[in-house]
């Protein structure tokens, strides 16, 4: 059985200095009540802030010490600052509000913010990574850590990690907003899986990547670097028993809330006070239901419990001031003599009154504006043992997927609210045992025990990831070279775009600079060296950009060959072109239904561009293409798929077949070195025989025996051959 290391925010405990001596109290909230009780059974270990001890003296910090190590827990502590920058500033400040989609909340300009994130990132990974063990399963939790799977692969790149996402994914044109969201999904794709609450979450999240990071867009997996990242959706349950459970102290509480109620029906609202729960438009919607009945507020009764969170943020205390206001103008403007009809608490309660407070009331009203999961419509359901109570749920709570037969509603219509809660406090007898049977059963079912296990199975499932450094076998590179700077005889082969420059956004713009030109004319003056460069683009393009130099340029793929600048161009390959014309017709009918893509022509082929198309609109008309393509069976042809791209191009052109013919035009024992960043590298380097040097620039190694990151790494390496 693996370890598991658990890394979140909090620690599921959380100290705090009194006196001399150290307080410790389990930490609230959905995430550390999950999780606490398969840590407390496992071996493992949990990383995460412990509270503020940052002025614990040295007896103090002895008792804490032990505190914690007793319960496997490695504290992460923050200062002050880190606190401000990290959590309520980059975490709670905009990823928050802008995952919620409360756009007008996200603060992105505070400076030092997002680098602070960055730092607070880098140490969880830094402590995960000193504790780590070959066999272990690694968890990181939410929005807080978004950058520590990336940071850890980096430091454990053996090591197996999972990513949860506790809150809503938001759709790709929301998230593009956040100036640094290209980091924040490298930093998620460190993991091997990637958990959200809900399926909308999870094709959110792929869409993004696809558009951002330009992945190939496919629901489940990613292909990222030499790796799969898996994607999943694990909808959070509760801790079912303990809400079904009766005990004498629950049974206590719901008499004293019966007898309190004077008779009055109760509607129960249980949140954190936060703008994303919706409160200030459910007490609107009361407000307008106590308007159209008069005697409806001698009847019934709302009770919200506000839980105390986050006061340290601006928006949050302001929060609180404006519920406090619509409050007591509601009970001002329909309250009586003796009665209220909305009951406010600023506070957290205890379990048992909180179990018996869903059991006391008739309806519940979970009417969040945006909510990852929310659990307390899950422990609603799961408390009510009797069958009785109604539950109102608004559609943008994660839990809607799930608990279907509660009464759903869009949280913004307020009008909808006004009915659905009036709906649900008439709903006849059999209607609500019926629903509350099913969701009852639901919340059983769904515990939060199924949750953890079938998130760790998935990730114990992954297949170890290999392990390899940047530059593969780093010293066998640099003997390589000195290998090659030896031969008598060197041919060199080389890809142009991604290769010796970075993509432009227009290939007319990807020039190469001066000190390319200097480093290729250099190498190709070299004694005994022959230097080709092997493209896909027109041999107008090339030409244009390194025809005076004295190397080889073989354009479509080698379609086209001009062996120095003193010999004109030749056609390689032969074979009819009249394919052209209803290919080009097929893709030119793709291109008017895919807004963003083009088709771009050569003498040889037609390439279907789409790079800059909707992702899963894209990819439905490559499969569309594909298919079509297969239909008409043209032997002429081959298809062949690079990023975002599909060229259809004559058949018997290839990058292989010039890397044989320039091969045979060299004496026998000359050294090869070929390198290359896209998907027809293989082909350039299939016929290479095997003590040939081939590079991969880029992400991914392929089939190249070396990979380097980058153009500039790539660049440093080729210098070294001079
Ligand atoms: C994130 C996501 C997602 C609340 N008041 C009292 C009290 N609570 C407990 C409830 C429930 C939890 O706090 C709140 O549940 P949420 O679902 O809102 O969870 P969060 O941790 O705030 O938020 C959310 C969740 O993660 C899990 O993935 O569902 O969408 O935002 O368990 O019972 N408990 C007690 N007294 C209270 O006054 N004892």
């Amino acid at each position: 059985m693996s370890r598991l290391l658990i890394a979140s925010n909090r620690l599921p405990v959380t100290l705090q200095l009194e006196g001399d001596g150290v307080g410790v109290a389990p930490s609230a909230g959905g995430l550390a009540t999950a999780l606490r009780g398969p840590h407390e059974r496992g071996e493992g270990l949990w990383f995460g802030w412990p509270g503020d001890v940052c002025d614990a003296t040295a007896a103090q910090r002895e008792k804490i010490d032990a505190e914690l190590k007793g319960r496997r827990l490695i504290p992460i502590e923050l200062s002050p600052a880190e606190l401000t920058g990290y959590y309520d500033g980059f975490s709670n400040g905009a990823v928050w509000p802008l995952f919620h989609y409360c756009l007008d909340r996200v603060r992105l300009e505070v400076p030092g913010d997002w680098a602070t994130y960055q730092r607070v990132n880098q140490r969880f990974a830094e402590a995960i990574a000193a504790h780590v063990q070959p066999d272990d399963l690694v968890w990181i939790h939410d929005y807080h850590l978004m950058l520590v799977p990336e940071y850890l692969r980096r430091l454990a790149p053996g090591a197996r990690i999972g990513f949860f996402l506790h809150i809503p994914f938001p759709a790709s044109d929301v998230f593009r907003i956040l100036p640094w969201r290209e980091e924040v999904l490298r930093g998620l794709m460190g993991a091997d899986l990637i958990g959200f609450h809900t399926s909308e979450y999870l094709t959110n999240f792929a869409r993004s990547a696809a558009q951002v990071l330009a992945t190939d867009f496919d629901v489940d997996a990613i292909r990222w670097a030499d790796r799969t990242v898996r994607l999943g959706t694990f909808p959070i349950g509760i801790d079912a028993a303990a809400f079904a459970a009766d005990s004498p102290a629950i049974d206590a509480e719901l008499a004293s809330l019966r007898a309190g109620s004077g008779g009055r029906r109760i509607i129960l609202g249980v949140d954190r006070l936060d703008y994303t729960k919706g409160i200030l438009r459910r007490l609107l919607a009361f407000d307008r239901l106590l308007a159209s009945d008069r005697t409806l507020a001698d009847r019934v009764q709302l009770l919200q419990i506000g839980v105390p969170s986050r006061e340290s943020i601006d928006s949050y205390a302001e929060l609180r001031r404006e519920a406090n206001a619509l409050v007591g103008r509601i009970n001002a403007e329909h309250g009586t003599v003796s009665t209220a009809p909305v009951h406010f608490l600023y506070r957290s309660i205890p379990f048992e009154q909180l179990v018996a407070l869903y059991r006391a009331a008739d309806v519940m009203l979970v009417t969040p504006l945006r909510d990852g999961m929310n659990l307390v419509a899950k422990e609603f359901c799961a408390a009510r043992t009797d069958g009785g109570g109604v539950l109102v749920l608004s559609e943008f709570a994660g839990a809607a997927a799930e608990l279907r037969e509660a009464l759903i509603v869009n949280p913004y219509d307020l009008g909808a609210v006004e009915r659905t809660l009036g709906a649900a406090l008439q709903m006849p007898d059999d209607e609500r045992r019926l629903r509350m049977e099913r969701l009852h059963a639901r919340a059983l079912a769904g515990d939060v025990s199924r949750w953890h296990r079938s998130f760790t199975d998935e990730l114990q499932r992954v297949p170890a990831p290999p392990v390899r450094p940047a530059v593969e076998g780093a010293r066998s590179l640099d003997e390589e070279v000195a290998r090659l700077r030896e031969a008598p005889s060197l041919l060199v082969l080389l890809d142009y775009d991604g290769t010796l420059v970075p993509y432009a956004p227009l290939p007319d713009l990807a020039r190469p600079d001066l000190e390319l030109i200097a480093l290729l004319d250099a190498l190709a003056r070299r004694p005994g060296t022959r230097v080709h460069l092997v493209t896909g683009r027109t041999p107008a393009s090339i030409e244009r950009f390194l025809g005076d130099l004295p190397v080889g340029l073989h354009a479509e793929h080698g379609y086209w060959s001009r062996a120095d600048p003193a010999r004109t161009w030749l056609v390689r390959a032969t074979g009819t072109l009249g394919w052209k014309e209803p290919v080009g017709a097929l893709m030119a009918e793709l291109v008017a239904r895919t807004p963003g893509a083009f088709v771009e022509e050569k003498t040889s082929a037609l390439a279907f561009h789409f790079r800059a198309a909707d992702p899963m609109l894209a990819a439905a008309r490559a499969r569309e293409l594909r298919a079509r393509l297969a239909a008409d069976a043209r032997s002429e042809v081959v298809m062949m798929e690079g990023a975002r791209v599909i060229e259809v191009r004559l058949a018997g052109v290839s990058k292989a077949l010039v890397a044989t013919s320039l091969m045979a035009d060299m004496p026998v024992g000359t050294a090869i070195f070929a390198a290359g960043d896209d998907r027809t590298e293989p082909d350039l380097f299939t016929p290479l025989p095997p003590e040939a040097v081939t590079v991969r620039v880029g992400r991914s190694r392929m089939d190249a025996r070396f990979r380097v990151p980058d153009v500039a790494a790539f660049r440093t390496l080729l210098r070294s051959l001079l």
